[in-house]
């Protein structure tokens, strides 16, 4: 049984080491909303909502999401109980929406579950794949010159995969370039919604790079007009942003609006969707993968445990701490092999420290909620 007596939300705020641009706008700076959640025996874990500054790339922001964790979906999870870590989510059900904040508490129930069992969290979600493989994304830059830099660093750096934000001011001519300079290398598109089916020709010219997939091309609720651009472009179409349930992923691999989906816990309201999803897509033969929301450690150590998972067979947005800070808020901090890979650590929980003193000194404001 698992009753969460406490949850406390922690707001940091942290820079990036390099600014973030995608199709819609630039992030110099996370502001983070850390979830620690206590049980009735004491015991604790940590998740993290992995939701933007602005409702971009979903609904959710920074704001929105702390009122509704504070005031809607802490109340409706504390007391509980339920049986294990994976009823969470359904504690939740009154509330639509909000995954990403859901998510914070769900996977934070997850990391405290597997500690109290002494067990790695990667284990404890029935992952098999220890060794995990890892891509980069690569913001929308200044100048191609610098795009094609960052891109030679993380190839020198092991990444087994390049993925880089598109949008029509920075396309057709830029992954030419790109694909010049190097032709053999597994290289993708992520457009975070930037077209409509009026680009059509455009998005056809694009075949011509051999991409290995063109991630959420068009609308971020779509999943029709994909279907109609996956039958006249011959690059897979990998869904990330309409993807936001068992349901969705469902719907979508009926209509064939695509043929890899990047999957995102905080996206689909934490690990026990994630799970239901991986299987749904592993039944039918859709490649899954991790993506990244510029997570600090802990929704980072969240994303490496779940990418154990069988059917998460794609390199992942899941990447190396210092890629994004100058000193993260986990100890050891994620590091990435020579050849691109993470170890899940062997460690119970998410196996990795939590450093207390780093996170205090990055809040900006704390709330508990409690019986
Ligand atoms: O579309 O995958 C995306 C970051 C923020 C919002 C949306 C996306 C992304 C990324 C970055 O691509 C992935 C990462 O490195 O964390
Ligand atoms: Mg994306």
């Amino acid at each position: 049984m698992l009753t969460v007596k406490s949850i406390e939300l922690i707001e940091i705020n942290l820079p990036l080491v390099h600014f973030f641009e995608t199709s819609f706008g630039r992030t110099y700076e996370r502001r983070i909303i850390l979830v620690r959640v206590e049980d009735s025996d004491g015991a604790e874990g940590w998740g993290e909502i992995t939701c933007g500054e602005v409702p971009g790339y979903s609904d959710e922001w920074t704001d929105s999401a702390w009122v509704t964790t504070e005031k809607i979906l802490a109340p409706m999870v504390i007391g509980g109980p339920v049986e294990n870590a994976s009823f969470v989510f359904d504690l939740m059900t009154r509330a639509r929406g909000h995954r990403m904040s859901k998510a914070g508490i769900e996977t934070a129930c997850w990391d405290l579950e597997a500690k109290k069992l002494g067990v790695p969290l990667w284990k404890h979600l029935g992952g098999v794949n220890r060794e995990i493989e890892c891509g980069v994304s690569i913001g929308i830059q200044d100048s191609i010159e610098q795009l094609i830099d960052k891109i030679q660093i993380e190839l020198d750096a092991g990444y087994k995969r390049i993925k880089i934000k598109i949008a029509p001011h920075w396309d057709y001519d830029v992954i030419k370039q790109v694909r010049e300079k190097f032709p053999d290398i597994p290289l993708m598109g992520d457009a975070n919604s930037a077209y409509t089916l009026a680009d059509i020709d455009k998005l056809k010219s694009l075949d011509e790079f051999d991409l290995l997939m063109l991630e959420q091309p068009l609308g971020f609720d779509d999943i029709v007009d994909h279907a109609s651009l996956q039958r006249q472009i011959r690059t897979p179409i990998c869904l990330d942003e309409p993807i936001k349930s068992p349901g969705d992923a469902r719907k979508a691999i009926a209509l064939g609006s695509g043929k890899i989906i990047n999957l995102k816990n905080g996206r689909v309201g934490g690990h026990a969707q994630s799970k239901l999803i991986e299987e749904t897509c592993r039944v039918a033969g859709i490649p899954v993968w991790c993506g990244g929301m510029l997570e600090s450690g802990i929704g980072r150590a969240h994303n490496v445990a779940i990418s154990t998972l069988a059917g998460y067979t794609m390199p992942g947005d899941v990447s190396a701490s210092k890629r994004y800070w100058h000193e993260d808020i986990i100890e050891p901090e994620v590091i990435v092999s020579a050849t691109g890979t993470i170890t899940a650590p062997d460690r119970p929980g998410i196996g990795f420290g939590i450093n207390r003193e780093r996170i205090e000194k990055l809040s900006v404001r704390t709330a508990t909620v409690s019986e």
